[in-house]
């Protein structure tokens, strides 16, 4: 009979555990949910230019070989755009985890645009010119 009693207990025991863990996975999958999001705006082929319909909230200007502004602040949920004119081909490369999301096409002339979902700093440089660095901070 005690015996009966202690496998009852074990048993709530498990259960608990087992909700812990299918929450903590919810709280996961969660998190790539919203990641997949941010992926649906980046371009499908990174060497194609894709365009945007809704409201840019921060423009900068690639050009004369650096980004301008090349430190900015935008909230979560705004769209920026790299707009491209110069003598010589850039990108906008991200570095570290977080930034990778920044990955446009090297460009001369255009613009190439990214949607901030999460918030963050957003460190990015040009592959092609190291020197040229900027810094989004998502808040
Ligand atoms: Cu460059």
């Amino acid at each position: 009979m005690s015996m009966v009693r202690h496998r009852a207990a074990f048993a709530r025991f498990s259960t608990a555990g087992l909700v812990a863990a299918a929450l903590l996975s919810a709280g996961c999958s969660g998190d790539s949910d919203s990641a997949g999001a941010t992926t649906t705006l980046r371009p499908l082929n990174p060497t194609t230019t894709v365009t945007h319909d809704g409201p840019i909230a921060l423009t900068v200007a690639v050009g004369n070989m650096k980004y301008a502004p090349a430190d900015a602040k935008v909230k979560v949920g705004d769209t920026v755009t790299w707009k491209f004119d110069d003598k010589v081909p850039h990108n906008v490369q991200g570095i570290g985890d977080r930034a990778m999301v920044l990955n446009s096409p090297i460009m001369d002339k255009g613009e190439w645009f990214y949607t901030f979902t999460q918030p963050g700093v957003y460190r990015y440089m040009c592959t092609l010119h190291p020197d040229m660095r900027g810094t989004i901070t998502v808040e």
